[in-house]
């Protein structure tokens, strides 16, 4: 099948334009979602939303809603990317299969990256997931809905990790007892997540939630972070989430899928830089019980992603899209590799 039969015509009528109008290009670096680059006289980013994982897609849409008319108030110029209605004025329109798509206007001179090649790179992106949360550090959260349930709880990812192990067939088991053992070795980190929020160390707010490096879209001649997009998990978190995710992908020198992982290594310049930018716009708004939970932050982020492939692993493969058999626990092993480099610091 050509990449353009993958999107229905009755998707791309709802916003009134016509598949003949573009080139039709698959954007595959997403695990969950399908998401096309239409190419025209005025391109846009089409994607179909995953509706086994996100199963309420409707909250997507009104976190953005709330999230975009605040900050058009109080911040008129944040760049904050907001869906195409269709005509009928819907953020998302269905296919006949029942699943939602959203439209997105395309961000001309801009480019994206799946590893941090400078220090420079790393302060303009983190500077920018903070703006987000520090731009939003106001609203009620309590407005928000979780758009997938205990997301980013350690506590919960550990249990199914747990479960997942109980019921993986022997020869993936036995193919990942290695990892296993370093995940289960690593599980005082479960504990000292527990501890934090149980004592109420860390402020709810509203966080991205997925902060990876290719989450930024870089300026072409200015080479500056623009701003941020892949908003679906736009919901309240603590700030450990979007610190720590930034840490997992922007300090290593490769991205989560290397396999060699005698390339996987701490970069202090990249994590230096990293931290001022992101305390540039949060440190005012941070308590001290949150400043102190920052060398934590990391580290539970990469256990939780370890957690969350490997334990797709063992299942079967079900959840992360994959291209090759073993390919979870490719991805698992790396996040374990990179977990021992922070904990060795
Ligand atoms: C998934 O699909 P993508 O790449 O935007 C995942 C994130 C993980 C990430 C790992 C909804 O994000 O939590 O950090 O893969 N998103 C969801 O690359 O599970
Ligand atoms: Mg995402």
């Amino acid at each position: 099948m050509e990449v353009g039969e993958a999107v229905p015509e009755n998707i791309l009528h709802s916003y009134g334009l016509e598949r003949s109008s573009f080139r039709i290009e698959r954007i595959g670096t997403g695990h969950i979602h399908q998401t096309f680059k239409l190419i025209g006289a005025r391109s846009f980013i089409l994607q179909r939303v995953n509706a086994q994982v996100f199963k309420n897609p409707e909250i997507i849409a009104s976190n953005l809603r709330l999230a975009g008319e605040y900050l058009l108030k109080h911040f008129p110029q944040y760049p904050f990317l907001r869906p195409v209605h269709s005509l009928k004025n819907d953020e998302m329109v269905y296919d006949p299969d029942g699943n939602p798509w959203r439209l997105f206007p395309y961000v001309d001179n801009t480019f994206t990256v799946d590893k941090v090649a400078t220090a420079k790179e790393a302060f303009s992106a983190a500077q920018e997931f903070a703006r987000l949360t520090r731009y939003l550090d106001a609203i009620d959260v309590h407005q928000f809905k979780e758009t997938i349930h205990r997301f980013h709880d350690l506590d919960v990812r550990y249990e199914q990790f747990e479960d997942a192990m109980r019921e993986a067939p022997q020869d993936r088991s036995e193919t990942a007892e290695d990892c296993i053992r370093s995940c289960q070795g690593a599980n005082g980190l479960v504990d000292e997540y527990n501890q934090l929020i149980r004592c109420g160390a860390l402020r709810l707010r509203i966080t991205h939630n997925d902060t990876k490096i290719n989450n930024v879209l870089f300026d072409t001649v200015s080479r500056k972070a623009v701003c941020v997009i892949d908003l679906d998990t736009l919901m309240p978190g603590y700030f450990i989430y979007d610190l720590g995710d930034m840490i997992r992908t922007f300090v290593c020198p490769v991205s989560e899928e290397e396999k060699d992982l005698s390339k996987i290594v701490f970069r202090k310049d990249v994590y230096d830089a990293l931290l001022k930018g992101y305390l540039s716009q949060m440190k005012e708004v941070m308590s001290a019980e949150e400043l102190d939970a920052v060398p934590f932050a990391g580290k539970m982020m990469t256990y939780i992603m370890a957690l969350r492939f490997l334990t797709d692993y063992l299942r079967g493969d079900t959840y992360y899209h994959t291209t090759y058999h073993g390919q979870n626990l490719v991805r698992a092993r790396n996040q374990v590799r990179f977990l021992e480099k922070l904990e060795a610091l």
